[in-house]
């Protein structure tokens, strides 16, 4: 084995949570190395999240990665949820006294953060795959060890930000007698695709119809990214180009019908939706952050932007350790990130319920969910409890 390196932070993962993580802890003077599973390549190939709260994009400008996003995001001022026929513009603005939503991709978001860390001349190790083991993370001296180009080697450093997603080592590293876990698991999941077609509307439509739920959003003006709820035995082998725009367009009103543009796709895949949460997300000197704690189906939007507070709570308090001598911020860092954990899996609970058909719901409570989809546009209470969540909750 070569000889131990030294930081003061060890990042497990290079998604959003980790690179961010990385990218704030260097502007505030904090080594750190970031391990990766796969190459920055495999990385950048998986089609994510595509929303921003104004948190996520003030923390992206604040730690010097937002000019492209400045320049190529779209920021958004509403989004229409369209039922029985009806598209319902929701207002954010108005209803949030000015705030908004920047559309703006995951991947590009990674690639921002992956450029600014190579700039920076900081330590990413690609291509560790399962090498990766955490240990005295109960200590005051936690270690990594891991094999990277064949070598074995061991990162000696003060904490560990487990950013490893929802499959990762971090969180398996904790001991089932410390965790606590909430899960729920939907009977459906989302066949995404991605084309180099312009979107069907300037503004995503999010859509409840007898045929399923189905969310048309974009990347760019020249972009698009949709969304069709599907069943969970359905594989995207299942689901040529044509099916998925013949199911779309069945699944849209009139005029956003006679505005689709299709084309061939780029990316096409199914992602299962799921509810989860593990608590706490600290054990000694682990912290957890990220899909690695907790998981939204993505109706609401949330998961990146989860991270991206986690992380900024976790940034804060390790600042605060180093310059202050500080633990507060560390101690309380679990409880803090749940409370606000726990408010976006609801909003996201409630909005997967409230868009997609479900198969056990019967006549009355598909009654009950077109009453709520009347009430909610037609409420300006509602529809403010939607908006403010959506763009995001005061931190
Ligand atoms: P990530 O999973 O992005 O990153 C974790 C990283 O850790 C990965 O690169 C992984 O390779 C690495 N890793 C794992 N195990 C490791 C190990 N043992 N050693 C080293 N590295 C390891 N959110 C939305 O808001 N909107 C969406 O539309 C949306 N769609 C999604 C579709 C899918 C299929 C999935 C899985 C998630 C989706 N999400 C969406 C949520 C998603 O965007 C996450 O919230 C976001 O990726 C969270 O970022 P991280 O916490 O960094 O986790
Ligand atoms: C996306 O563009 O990928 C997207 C947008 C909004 C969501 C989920 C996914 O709620």
């Amino acid at each position: 084995m070569a000889n131990p390196t030294r930081t003061q932070v060890a990042i497990i993962g290079a998604g959003p949570a980790g690179l961010l993580l990385g990218q704030l802890l260097w502007k505030a003077g904090i080594d750190n190395i970031v391990v990766e599973r796969h190459s920055a390549d495999y990385v950048l190939g998986r089609i994510r999240a595509g929303v921003l709260e104004q948190v996520a994009v003030d923390m992206l400008t604040d730690c010097g990665v937002g000019a492209r996003m400045q320049r190529e995001g779209l920021v958004h001022h509403g989004i229409e949820l369209l039922f029985k026929g009806a598209r319902h513009r929701i207002d954010m603005q108005a209803l949030t006294s000015g705030s908004s939503v920047t559309v703006y991709g995951q991947t590009e978001v990674t690639h921002d953060l992956m450029d600014a860390r190579q700039a920076q001349g900081l330590t990413t190790l690609y291509d560790v795959g399962d090498s990766v083991s955490l240990h005295d993370f109960d200590s005051a001296h936690p270690m990594v060890r891991l094999t990277h180009q064949g070598q074995s080697r061991q990162i000696d450093c003060d904490f560990i930000a487990g950013c490893d997603g929802f499959h990762g080592i971090s969180r398996a590293s904790m001991p089932a007698s410390v965790l606590k876990t909430y899960e729920k698991i939907y009977p459906f999941g989302w066949l995404g695709l991605l084309a180099d077609v312009p979107p069907v509307s300037p503004e995503l439509i999010y859509a409840n119809t007898e045929r399923g739920f189905a969310l048309c959003s974009m990347r760019s003006r020249t972009r698009s990214r949709y969304y069709l709820q599907v069943p969970l035995q359905d594989r995207v082998e299942d689901w040529s180009d044509a099916a998925f725009w013949n199911e779309l367009r069945a699944r849209l009103d009139g005029p956003a019908r006679e505005h689709l543009v299709t084309g061939p796709s780029i990316e096409k895949s199914i992602a299962p939706l799921r509810s989860f949460v593990a608590e706490p997300m600290r054990l000694g000197r682990l912290f957890l952050a990220g899909d690695a704690a907790h998981i939204v189906p993505p109706t609401g939007a949330k998961g990146l932007n989860l991270a991206a507070t986690d992380v900024k709570y976790l940034s804060q308090a390790l600042i605060d350790h180093y310059r202050d001598k500080s633990s507060k911020g560390l101690d309380l860092y679990s409880e803090k990130c749940l409370s606000r954990v726990w408010k976006a899996e609801r909003f996201s609970w409630w909005f997967t319920s409230l868009m997609h058909r479900f198969p056990d719901t019967g006549e009355f409570g598909q009654k009950v969910q077109e009453a709520e989809l009347e009430y909610l546009v037609s409420s300006r209470a509602a529809s403010t409890a939607l908006a403010e969540n959506y763009v995001g909750l005061p931190l």
